[in-house]
């Protein structure tokens, strides 16, 4: 009986493995890109597999009129795949969009698959969409040639398996992923000129709170800068 039960877990384990492996999962590096519209051409989407505990529902974001986009309302956006449900390889065609259109894509995630299943939803693009200002979708571009691949992570906060986005993918033609731009300050032609301390050692009260992190002082006389963190000021 024993002989048999590990044999069991073994053809488990090697089935586990083999389906954690057999369906593609965009890149790093993608994670919280937009999904653009970049060719007039019909977008259809294909389903490419998961390994997720969670069962999912992919949307498609759109508006009352039926144009992409987030008017609130999670009752007129478009059901396109469930993860457990949809068979692998099938298709939906999504339609035409203007060139340089953002599509957003939303998971739903059924809670009653398991504990960690919240009925949270998540969104492609930037992590302040999500419920845990998390990225929870990566956007692979030229995963195959003109085609993109999108694979979601359905975990709030990643708890308790990390952020392995092995939930839901699904690819298409005629899209591509476009990196979020994080705003920078660039003073071109000019410098940045941090207070001088001409000897003496910054104050500690300037260095205490959260928000002070990263502040930073420059000792003049004895060439050192200062930057604030979370152990104090550091020096260098
Ligand atoms: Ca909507
Ligand atoms: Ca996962």
């Amino acid at each position: 009986m024993k002989k048999t039960c590990n044999f069991i877990a073994l053809i488990a384990g090697l089935f586990s493995s083999f389906s954690a492996l057999s369906f593609p999962i965009a890149e790093q590096v993608t994670e919280g890109f937009k999904v653009i519209v970049n060719t007039n051409s019909n977008i259809i989407a294909t389903y490419q597999g998961n390994s997720a505990t969670c069962s999912n529902d992919l949307y498609l974001m759109l508006k009352e009129n039926g144009t992409p986009g987030d008017d609130g309302d999670f009752s007129n956006d478009l059901f396109i795949f469930n993860n457990h449900g949809s068979q692998l390889g099938s298709q939906v065609n999504l339609g035409q969009f203007p060139v340089g259109t953002e599509l957003i894509f939303r998971i739903f995630v059924n809670s009653s698959s398991s504990l960690y299943c919240n009925g949270d939803s998540f969104y492609t693009g930037p992590s302040g969409r999500n419920p845990d200002d998390h990225t929870h979708a990566r956007v692979q571009n030229d995963w195959q040639p003109n085609e993109a691949l999108v694979s979601f992570e359905d975990l709030y906060d990643g708890i308790p398996d990390g952020f392995d986005y092995n939930d839901l993918s699904f690819s298409f033609a005629n899209v591509e992923g476009e990196r979020v731009e994080k705003p920078e300050i660039a003073i071109k032609g000019g410098y940045f000129n941090f207070s001088t301390l001409s000897g003496n050692l910054p104050e500690n009260q300037d260095c205490q709170l959260e928000r002070d992190y990263g502040r930073a002082m420059f000792d003049e006389l004895n060439g050192i800068l200062y930057i604030c963190g979370p152990f104090g000021w550091i020096s260098k």
